[in-house]
């Protein structure tokens, strides 16, 4: 009883539209930050670019059993680094916990990411409206978690075009989309001036998918 009077105060977790579900200030930054640096020290940030040869904007780090990439050959998951030939490095456990306890409280009790791609975004860099297809399993939900200077994340519709849905994200925010939001277009705007005594004047991303 409790429980529920101090849940309906202070939702952890909000469904911002069918399939879209923010939980703020959800992760401890440091311990997600700590995690950047070591995967960053291996797999320096770097900008890939599309299939059509075009630089990617916002630069690009992986962990996990399987990587995302992209180059002339299109874009996939790899199991290892093709710059270096080795094994992308693990998604620590305890990360694992965070990301997968999330998942359940909002309905995806089978959810175990093999893979986590970490963007960088510097001021006025911006994502480009999108879908994530490059993934096996679509009913699989992609969780994201916000680090540093905040951004707004939009969602689109079915295409591109249209009014989006706008979430500001700040650091510690965890947001998950899936189900009817899965195959939905969603960008992220340009990045204001900002600092955070994280990130200076950057934001991470952490998308952490089933890919396989
Ligand atoms: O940076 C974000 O918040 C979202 C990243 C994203 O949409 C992606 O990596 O596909």
């Amino acid at each position: 009883m409790q429980n529920d009077l101090f849940d309906n105060i202070a939702p952890e977790m909000e469904e911002l539209a069918p399939g879209v579900f923010l939980f703020r200030s959800y992760v401890d930054e440091n311990v997600f930050m700590d995690t950047v640096k070591s995967v960053t020290e291996e797999i320096p940030f770097r900008h890939m670019v599309t299939p059509g040869g075009k630089k990617i904007n916002v630069a690009g780090s992986s962990m996990g059993q399987c990587g995302w990439y992209s180059d002339h050959r299109g874009y996939r998951y790899e199991m290892s680094n093709p710059v270096t030939g080795k094994n992308w490095p693990d998604i620590p456990e305890h990360i694992h916990r965070i990301i997968t306890n999330a998942a359940k409280k909002a309905g995806f009790n089978n959810f175990r990411a093999d893979s986590c791609f970490i963007n960088r975004y510097e001021p006025n860099i911006r994502l480009t409206a999108h879908i994530d297809q490059d993934e096996v399993d679509f009913t699989q939900p992609i969780v994201s978690v916000s680090l540093g200077v905040s951004a707004i994340f939009q969602i689109f519709g079915e295409t591109r075009g249209g009014k989006p849905l706008n979430i500001p994200l700040h650091s510690g925010d965890l947001l998950i989309f899936g189900g009817p939001a899965r195959r939905l277009y969603h960008g992220v705007k340009k990045l204001d001036l900002g600092h955070h005594p994280l990130t200076g004047d950057k934001r991470i991303n952490l998308t952490f998918r089933k890919a396989l």
